[in-house]
């Protein structure tokens, strides 16, 4: 065989193994299911019995037994301690434009810095408001994890993910912050930021990590906007998409000032039920994103039915506020059913308010929003994302329940 022949032989087999090899890292160890008849049999923990086995049925008990319990559960086992106390929060409008958006609007880019311990983390916030009425305005504040040109305070770059106009228009202020301020997304920076505060979050098994600290932002974005006169802060609406709604209902359910939650596709370890095992699993989301949740979370890989909690009881936590959550029909990554049943569950708390949900028994249409509702549902045609038609459902549901409007129903595009 002649010599030239050999090397490339050589080099050709270098590549197949190579590319075997990458194509083996990449399989997943465990089948995805999308099949609902392989859903196995679960037991939902009890929403309304207390850990101690009694039965919960009134808001007394809710709120002072049942609900706090909860919170602790999903704190020592899912997203970690919450620190409440720093030393102190200080802030700066770092540049401001009273005739943004064509005169509709005041531009504030505002730098938020939180300091504990002689450590500080410093949140850059984006803030619209409406300059007309000249009185304070509800606000929809978004926890955005994706690209930073998505809520770009010049306007040259528009994005449905954050689409500013259609909510100035709509009469209520828009606000954005970036999670990489509070813990990047990455499985070895995300100690930068807020744990830095918190030192003591670092080696403790129910110690927050990344969407701790991001829920953890969202509030300290509240605490400054409880100082700004422009915003109404007893109607603020906390928006996540995906891996940032897990964060905007860990931090509704926590922190009872936020006075709406909406929770975008927000799936495994946000809305979706775990123990059905339908397309994301604990098991998948702890081993790509270790950095999101808690040492301890780890424990229910593949262990579902050991969990003591489910999501419909964080979805209650935010009871009675009212509460939004969405799919889309192409994602069943993140378990639409799945989704739709958590909700129904949580409509047991809501009862205890009084408040009626009218989620139908089974899940609705695709583009059959249910906004007349304290729990409110849409099930979006298309893939997984964040997107105008999102939005205009997220301001007609804090319409009518913001501002008790009627709904007017456009005719979709
Ligand atoms: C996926 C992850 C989901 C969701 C999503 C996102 O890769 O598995 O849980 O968070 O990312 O944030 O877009």
């Amino acid at each position: 065989m002649e010599p030239h022949r050999t090397v490339y032989k050589l080099v050709y087999l270098i590549f197949l193994l190579l590319a075997i090899g990458t194509r083996l890292q990449a399989q997943p160890t465990e089948q995805v299911n999308y099949n609902e008849a392989k859903v196995p049999t679960y037991v939902l923990p009890a929403l309304l019995n207390t850990t101690a086995n009694r039965p919960v049925r009134n808001k007394t008990t809710w709120e002072k037994q049942r609900r706090p319990e909860i919170i602790r559960l999903f704190e020592e086992n899912v997203y970690g301690q919450m620190p409440r106390s720093y030393d102190r929060l200080t802030y700066s409008v770092t540049h401001e434009d009273a005739n943004a958006m064509g005169g509709k609007a005041t531009l504030n880019e505002v730098l938020i810095e939180v300091v504990n311990h002689a450590k500080s983390v410093k949140i850059n916030l984006v803030l619209f408001v409406p300059n007309q009425p000249k009185k304070p305005v509800p606000a929809f504040l978004l926890i955005n994890n994706r690209g930073k040109d998505n809520t770009d305070p010049t306007r040259a770059h528009k994005s449905d993910f954050w689409p500013a106009e259609m909510v100035i228009d709509s009469g209520y202020a828009i606000a954005a912050f970036h999670v990489s301020d509070l813990a990047p997304d990455d499985s070895v920076r995300y100690v930068n930021g807020v744990l830095q505060l918190y030192p003591d979050q670092l080696t403790a098994n129910n110690g927050m990590k990344a969407i701790g600290a991001w829920a953890w932002g969202a509030s300290r974005v509240l605490d400054y906007l409880e100082k700004d006169a422009t915003i109404d802060t007893k109607r603020v609406a906390l928006v996540g998409h995906s891996r940032g709604g897990k964060a905007s209902l860990w931090a509704a359910a926590e922190d009872p000032r936020f006075a709406m939650c909406i929770t975008n596709c927000s799936g495994n370890t946000g809305a979706a039920l775990s123990h059905r095992r339908f397309g994301e699993t604990i098991s998948r989301i702890n081993t790509t994103f270790p950095h999101w949740f808690t040492n301890n979370y780890k424990k229910f890989n593949n262990n579902e039915d050991a969990l003591p909690l489910d999501q419909h009881m964080l979805l209650a936590a935010v009871a009675p506020r009212p509460l939004y959550a969405t799919n889309a029909s192409k994602d069943l990554w993140a378990d639409p059913t799945g989704t739709f049943l958590a909700l129904k569950q949580a409509e047991s708390v809501y009862a205890l308010y009084g408040l009626t949900s009218h989620l139908p028994a089974r899940p609705p249409a695709i583009n059959h929003p249910i906004i007349n509702s304290p729990i409110g549902y849409h099930n979006r045609e298309g893939e997984h994302n964040l997107t105008a038609y999102d939005w205009r459902h997220f301001i007609q549901f804090a319409n009518l329940h913001f501002r008790h409007k009627p709904i007017r129903f456009k005719k979709e595009p």
